[in-house]
């Protein structure tokens, strides 16, 4: 708002400025509502504005990262197989541009708490810009990693040189060259930083809690010639995304991977592994995440892999370990590129902190319990309180007074993902109980967008003044939730999909575990029924 001061007024306000928001604020405008985007950013692009640290890059293939309109893709080329984050900035300002987003977005602008008045049904979302928006439709698109996670370690605000978190990372950089640099994680966003700084840095030095089960990248370079051939897939590629269960363009394969010979599953995994990508995890026998058997072979077969970038036999244990630290794939793996060659040199070191655990930061650097390591960078590349954390972190007050973050502190319950009981006018994109973790963003932010937009027209033609999930509507979601992800392994990792990685949050699954096309058949279902499970009110 240009005024700060100044109350405005929109039918809808969408939340946060990635893929899901982006493809709100377009579509929406679209069909013709009177709509408003409101990022804490000082850019559009979600996560690729915040997470600018070296290396940062993107784990799904270009040809499905990116909107799926025509328009779009046409005009635009990718220089990579999986792009950095400033490509990713490119991508986002060509797609304001070709789109006019900018008019209807404020950037710089923090939605810190909200308040649902029940006699005009209408929002009222204070910011720290100092503004109110007042709307009668909310949908929240804030992603599944907008708020980082910082273990409380002691001394953090004693360090001396750099220390920042990875998604916090300064805008203007900082270079590692010479630097003696330490990195504290191990996922995807860690190995980045870590690849990066074994380049030009004096030592880097990676403090591991639990062995990533990383899978090889397989990045490419594209030319214009590569980019022309790839547009002639493309359609293809985008049909088949909700057809799959991830809204990937390659898919689980029906066969268990018990009824194949060992032979046969060998060359299968061979192939995906050749593939690059996460083809070996999402490619994969349909039962690695269901039946330990097969999740082994899986395992066995990285194992020997992975091994065999790996000179020294002790880090080999610790990098790969002989028995899996968790069944394979219930975490999400991560890319990497040169991760474990970066071992083979003498300027990086691998510390487990399951042998030493970490005690606390220092004025110098890290300490352990056998050891004291000093830096001039510190990188905590500890992960987010993912999927719920941009939601609750907002001050969402209910009707009946409770805090978002308060009723979802004893579980999340929503209805289809879209909603949630005591907060009538909420529509939630990319957030806990639909496919979201699972999903490719992208996707996401199209099919389970379109649910969205759906809905919202529906009220406008029926002229409704409220919609609210239903509580029964909401058990019984979470219910099946919780029933398939109990038919699964992924309860047996403390991953940020279970909500794990964050002391004190309910272990529960965060995602929709049945995979894209069976959450947009519940949609469809609740729709053709009048939408069910929903409760709305003229
Ligand atoms: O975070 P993570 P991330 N002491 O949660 C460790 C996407 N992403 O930012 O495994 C010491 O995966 C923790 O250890 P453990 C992608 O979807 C994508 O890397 O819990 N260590 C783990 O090693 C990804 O899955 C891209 O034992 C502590 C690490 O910190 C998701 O974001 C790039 C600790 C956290 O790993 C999250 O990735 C970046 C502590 N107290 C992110 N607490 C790409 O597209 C946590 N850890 C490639």
């Amino acid at each position: 708002m240009s005024d700060a001061s100044k109350e405005k007024e929109f039918e809808i306000v969408i939340v946060g400025a990635g893929f899901s928001g982006v493809y709100q604020l377009y579509r929406l405008r679209e069909e013709g509502f009177n709509v408003r985007l409101v990022e804490a950013g000082a850019g559009i692009g979600g996560i690729w504005h915040w997470n600018c640290y070296p290396g940062a890059r993107v784990d799904t293939h270009c040809q499905i990262y990116q909107f799926s309109k025509k328009e779009l893709w046409n005009n635009w080329s990718w220089s990579e197989r999986f792009p950095g984050w400033e490509e990713m900035r490119r991508y986002f300002d060509y797609v304001d541009e070709k789109l006019d987003l900018s008019k209807d977005v404020d950037l710089n602008t923090r939605v810190t708490g909200a308040e649902f008045n029940e006699s005009t049904n209408e929002w009222s979302l204070k910011t720290d810009a100092g503004g109110v928006y007042r709307s009668k439709f909310v949908v929240l698109c804030t992603g599944f990693a907008s708020k980082p996670y910082m273990p409380d370690v002691q001394g953090i605000d004693t360090f001396k040189g750099e220390l920042h978190h990875t998604a916090a990372w300064p805008q203007t950089g900082i270079d590692f060259t010479g630097k003696r640099v330490g990195v504290i994680g191990t996922g995807a966003s860690g190995i980045q930083v870590a690849q990066e700084a074994s380049k030009v840095a004096s030592h880097v030095t990676v403090f591991q809690r639990t062995p990533n089960l990383y899978l090889p990248m397989g990045q490419a370079s594209y030319s214009e010639a590569d980019n022309v051939a790839m547009k002639e897939e493309l359609p293809a590629r985008f049909k088949k995304r909700g057809e799959t269960f991830g809204g990937f363009d390659m898919d689980l394969i029906a066969v268990s991977g018990l009824d194949v010979s060992d032979e046969e599953r060998e060359e299968t995994y061979e192939r995906l592994w050749e593939a690059g990508g996460f083809n070996f995890w999402l490619g994969s026998y349909h039962d690695i995440f269901s039946n330990e058997t097969v999740n082994r072979t899986a395992y066995d077969f990285w194992l020997k892999k992975t091994r065999a970038r790996i000179t020294d036999p002790v880090l080999a244990e610790k990098l790969a370990p002989t028995e899996p630290p968790h069944p394979y794939g219930v975490k999400r793996p991560s890319l990497e590129q040169w991760y474990f060659d970066i071992f083979n040199h003498d300027n990086a070191t691998l510390v487990s902190l399951k042998e030493e655990p970490l005690k606390k930061i220092t004025e110098a650097g890290v300490e352990t319990q056998e050891a004291s390591y000093d830096f001039d960078i510190i990188a905590f590349a500890t992960g987010f309180d993912a999927v719920t954390g941009g939601l609750t972190s907002i001050n969402l007050t209910g009707t009946n007074g409770v805090s978002l973050k308060e009723k979802w502190a004893i579980g999340v319950r929503t209805h289809l993902g879209l909603a949630t009981a005591s907060f009538p006018n909420v529509l939630i994109g990319y957030g806990p109980q639909a496919p979201t973790g699972f999903c490719n963003g992208p996707s996401s932010a199209e099919y389970q967008g379109e649910c969205i937009i759906e809905m919202l027209c529906h009220i406008r033609e029926k002229d409704y003044a409220r919609v609210e999930a239903d509580k029964d509507a909401e058990e019984s979601w979470r219910n099946q939730v919780l029933e398939l992800a109990a038919g699964t392994l992924f309860p047996k990792a403390d991953s940020w999909y279970m909500g794990a990685n964050v002391p004190g949050k309910p272990k529960e699954m965060l995602m929709y575990p049945g995979g894209l096309p069976a959450y947009l058949e519940a949609f469809r279902n609740c729709a053709n029924d009048g939408y069910q499970g929903f409760n709305f009110t003229k």
